[in-house]
């Protein structure tokens, strides 16, 4: 029997949350660069879905940002002295490296780890394999931290298992859980779908954006979570989504239990991944993988990565079925409103309601609903070994409101970045946020 429960871990955004135009093949990153962003409505909203989700009776729990600005970056760049003096020369003589020192990326859990539930694993421990997101520069700076962070979390080495990140050069490039996929058969049995970009050591010349993942990064972590051969099931992504802008697996499909709903051009070889799937589901599961395929026709790939409608959550229902959260851009694009219109109402189609969330802050950065979670199933057990105060009740709900509107600007420029203010308002909000989460803050080496 399946004991274990999904627990989403949304990552909580963070007071430096910015336009910085860092991630080249995210279209939305792309477009939004130097934009004036609002780092009080972003933590707000990513706060709001969080509460929305524990009210419909789903576990939730929230992950911390990482501390910024990044004073061991600075460290490692050469700056020196005076924290305030260091960040306005580092403006000043490295711009194009400032951004990174304030990036609030760790929002984007879907990234932070991949994660094998404790019924998969060869030492039957939940094993955490913390991503390298070695393809982007500011996101790479978020690896050892992550896996710091996890491992003050899931710190009982009884149950928990946290990994090194993969070795952080773009051969091994690894982007976490944005990548994985675990479909669950009988008995709570897992089988893990693992995307990646590219089998090339090197540059590959169909692809116009980088390819985030390679095939070696995914085989590794499939290693690293002690999973058995047959549980896996690899797969390419298309060269037209990741030119169209698909950088991960969950901008163009998402997949949880018996269900995998995706565009119908989200892989290479798309007809024999799918049946590749479905075969190794049956090894596991006396009912049929059920596969939504969006068409192309319905809906564009310029469609889907311009509303994030992959970049849903599929929770089940109490009463059967699953509802799919969605960001409210899939309402305000008539091509994939009309198709999601159709697709609830479709008697047939495992997913029977939408629940639709304002998200605007994180999506002009490419980070939709699933983007913002790491889905962790854990034993009733495992949830009680978890270490510092991360489950989200009202009571939490309302302190991590209030230190927010306490803490956060409404307004941020890449010129503020460079204030002393701004650096003093961000040493406090990160000290009162690990008082209120239990967790201790994490401090750079050696300044
Ligand atoms: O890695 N954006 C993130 C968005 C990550 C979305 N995650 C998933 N799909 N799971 C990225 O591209 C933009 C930061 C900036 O431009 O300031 C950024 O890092």
């Amino acid at each position: 029997m399946n004991d274990r429960i999904e627990v989403n871990f949304d990552g909580l955004v963070g007071p430096s949350h910015n336009y910085g135009g860092l991630s080249f093949g995210n279209r939305a990153s792309m477009s939004h660069a130097s934009q004036v962003s609002n780092p009080k409505a972003a933590a707000l909203q990513g706060l709001e879905k969080m509460k929305a989700l524990h009210s419909e009776g789903y576990l939730q729990a929230v992950l911390p940002p990482l501390p910024r600005p990044n004073l061991d970056l600075l460290k490692h760049l050469g700056f020196s002295g005076p924290i305030e003096s260091q960040l306005k020369e580092c403006f000043e003589e490295a711009p194009a490296l400032f951004s990174a020192v304030w990036s609030a990326s760790s929002m984007w859990t879907a990234n932070a780890a991949t994660v094998f539930p404790s019924n998969d694993t060869a030492d039957g421990r939940l094993r955490l394999v913390p991503a390298n997101l070695a393809s982007q520069f500011h996101r790479s700076l978020e690896a050892n931290a992550t896996r710091d962070h996890l491992r003050s979390i899931f710190s009982d080495a009884d149950h928990f298992h946290v990994t090194e990140p993969l070795p952080g050069h773009t051969l091994l490039g690894d982007e976490g859980a944005a990548n994985h996929t675990r479909f669950i058969g009988d008995q709570g049995k897992g089988l893990h779908f693992l995307v990646y970009g590219t089998d090339r050591a090197l540059d590959d010349e169909a692809l116009s954006f980088p390819a985030r993942q390679t095939l070696l990064a995914s085989q590794s972590v499939a290693r690293l979570g002690a999973i058995s051969g047959d549980q896996a099931v690899y797969a390419k992504q298309s060269s037209e989504a990741i030119n169209a802008g698909v950088f991960h697996n969950d901008v163009i499909a998402v997949g949880s239990g018996d269900v995998l709903f995706c565009h119908e051009q989200a892989y290479a070889d798309q007809e024999s991944v799918l049946n590749q799937l479905k075969a190794a589901y049956a090894k596991i599961s006396c009912q049929p993988l059920q596969v939504v395929q969006v068409p192309a026709d319905r809906v564009s790939l310029e469609d889907a990565v311009g509303s994030y409608l992959f970049n849903s959550q599929l929770l089940d229902r109490a009463e059967g079925g699953k509802r799919l959260v969605v960001p409210i851009e899939c309402k305000e694009n008539s091509a994939v409103s009309s198709y999601l219109d159709d697709l609830v109402s479709d008697p047939d189609s495992p997913i029977r309601e939408l629940l639709v969330f304002n998200l605007r802050q994180s999506m002009r950065n490419g980070g939709g609903p699933a983007c913002l979670r790491l889905r962790v199933q854990m034993t009733e057990q495992e949830r009680g070994a978890v270490s510092g105060r991360v489950f989200i009740d009202d009571r939490m709900h309302v302190e991590l409101c209030d230190w927010v509107n306490r803490n956060y600007r409404e307004a941020l420029t890449a010129y503020d970045l460079t204030s002393a203010n701004f650096y003093q308002e961000c040493t406090t909000a990160f000290s009162e946020l690990s008082e209120i989460l239990e967790i201790p803050e994490l401090k750079p080496e050696g300044i």
